[in-house]
């Protein structure tokens, strides 16, 4: 198709969103992040999303996981409020959602009955949300509609079940499939990938290029979820939050590539880069 003009991010883009954090704020004023996710077997997914939140400046963070992984991350991460959910049944704690600024779904969640009720309830509270990995699978499956001013991060693999194609066909024209996507969900878009492109009904995309290949590694777009969450309880509405901080994750692993290289870089390598670019 026809490449619709974009808006091109560069790294010096950064201050245009991320401001000095006012002299007299506290925790509470600068976003609580509630974080789903983390079935058996990816628990890590959701512990490198609230890790991710908590260095791009979240003032509170909490993690709804499966009850086996709490110890694992109290262990790594202290400064987040871990709250175990082991039965399929239950609800989610109706306290933690009333007082969350965003939640962010979908990181390691799996697919079973025990993660599509979670996101229904997430869903369901009206809060923003961004909604990544198996959220998006989930959402391919079941009419879901995510609440106002929430953000969608596919990659080209879930950009195609939401679609009900093939990843071929959302490379082929990555502006067009992140535009449709984002007036079918009514919500802003950040389609991963080399070249990432933001896209909401309305609006110009955007596109960065920042970024490498040695991001392609599992747990990258898990970091890029908590990211995007904690911009947005920080207060920027979501297209700028999006824009922000695919920006900034892609600074943040070009740093940490500069600094040992493409190859075997990890998304915890991302973190301590997270907080010097975010300032
Ligand atoms: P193909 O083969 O090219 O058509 P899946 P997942 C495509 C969790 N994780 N360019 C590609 O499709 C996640 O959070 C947990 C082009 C590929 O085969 C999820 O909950 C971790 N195509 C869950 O695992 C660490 C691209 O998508 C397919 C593309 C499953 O998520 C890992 C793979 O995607 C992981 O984050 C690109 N740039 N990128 C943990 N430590 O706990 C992707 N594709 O099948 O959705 O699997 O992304 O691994
Ligand atoms: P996920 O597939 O959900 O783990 O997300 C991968 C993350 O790494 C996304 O933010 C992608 O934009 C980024 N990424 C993966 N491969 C590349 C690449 N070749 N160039 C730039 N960024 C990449
Ligand atoms: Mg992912």
């Amino acid at each position: 198709g026809i490449m619709p003009s974009a808006e091109w991010l560069r790294a010096a883009d950064l201050t245009r969103w991320l401001q000095p954090r006012l002299r007299d704020s506290h925790k509470g004023r600068n976003g609580r992040v509630l974080c789903v996710g983390g079935e058996h077997g990816h628990g890590g997914a959701i512990m490198l999303a609230a890790e991710a939140a908590l260095r791009t400046g979240a003032g509170l963070v909490d993690v709804v996981t499966r009850t086996d992984h709490v110890g694992a991350l109290l262990a790594r991460l202290p400064e987040a409020m871990a709250h175990g959910h082991a039965d399929d049944a239950d609800a989610l704690e109706a306290e933690l959602v009333s007082m969350a600024d965003v939640i962010a779904i979908g990181p390691g969640l799996g697919q079973s009955a025990w993660a599509l009720a979670l996101l229904e309830q997430a869903m369901g509270s009206g809060k923003p949300a961004v909604l990544d990995a198996d959220a998006l699978n989930l959402m391919a499956k079941h009419a879901l509609a995510p609440p106002p001013g929430s953000v969608l991060t596919p990659h080209p693999g879930e950009a195609a079940r939401l679609l009900e194609v093939e990843s071929a066909d959302i490379q082929r024209d990555r502006f067009a499939a992140a535009q449709v996507l984002a007036v079918r969900h009514d919500a802003v878009v950040v389609l991963k990938g080399a070249g990432t492109v933001i896209a909401a009904p309305g609006r110009t995309p955007r596109l960065v290029d920042a970024g490498n290949p040695g991001m392609a590694v599992g747990g990258m777009g898990d970091v890029l979820t908590g990211v995007i969450a904690a911009l947005r309880g920080q207060g920027l509405d979501a297209f700028d939050a999006a824009s922000c901080g695919a920006l900034l994750h892609a600074v943040a692993g070009d740093a940490a590539a500069s600094d040992g290289g493409e190859r075997g870089l990890l998304p915890s390598d991302l973190m301590p880069r997270l907080r010097r670019h975010a300032n």
